[in-house]
């Protein structure tokens, strides 16, 4: 192949896993497992031990990020996570309450949408150290479309990174292509 040949490849996103009910790495150990038979996972953050954000009477969250190549767009891709959520059995609650899993969209390649259902990049990425100190790991260099700052950048600047803890890996070798 040509050096300047182009490589055609799916658009890229990546996605904020969070559990903090159950068997939370189980949890968070299913989810990475279905995503991975609809799309391309190319690599998992380390899983972090992080303290509730916004309502803070709850357990602690397991959180990780993790990145994949996917055909789905945007839509598409709300609807498979959605789907994967309720059948893990997440309930309806209010807003921020505990949950089983919580799979977020934080970018999509470096698309900005902003619908009722969807809002694209996530618009909580720079206040939360539990998805910057993820993100950061697997994607530092990546550029907040809105912003315009550097992942690493937005860590560097965010609150609360002494309730992120690093708790370890999953053991997914198998799910990452
Ligand atoms: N998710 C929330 C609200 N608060 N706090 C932590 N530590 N981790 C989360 O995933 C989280 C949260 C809403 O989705
Ligand atoms: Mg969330
Ligand atoms: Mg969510």
């Amino acid at each position: 192949m040509a050096d300047s040949a182009e490589v055609s490849m799916n658009p890229m996103t990546y996605l904020g896993l969070g559990s903090n009910l159950g068997d939370r790495a189980g949890n968070l150990t299913i989810a990475t497992e279905r995503l991975s038979q609809e799309i391309t996972i190319k690599e998992i953050s380390s899983i972090y031990e992080t303290e509730p954000v916004g309502y803070k009477e709850q357990p602690l969250f397991l959180n990780a990020v993790v990145s994949a190549e996917t055909e789905l767009d945007p839509f598409e891709l709300l609807h498979f996570i959605k789907r994967i959520e309720s059948d893990m059995g997440r309930k309806p609650g209010f807003r921020n309450a505990p949950r089983l899993i919580d799979i977020d969209i934080l970018f999509y390649e470096d698309m900005i949408i902003r619908t009722g259902e969807l809002t694209v990049p996530h618009p909580g990425i720079a206040d939360r150290a539990f998805v910057l100190v993820p993100l950061a790991e697997i994607a530092g260099e990546f550029v907040h479309p809105v912003s315009q700052r550097k992942v690493g950048d937005l860590l560097a600047e965010v609150d609360g990174i002494a309730g992120v803890r690093g708790v370890g890996r999953l053991s997914l070798r198998e799910t990452i292509n």
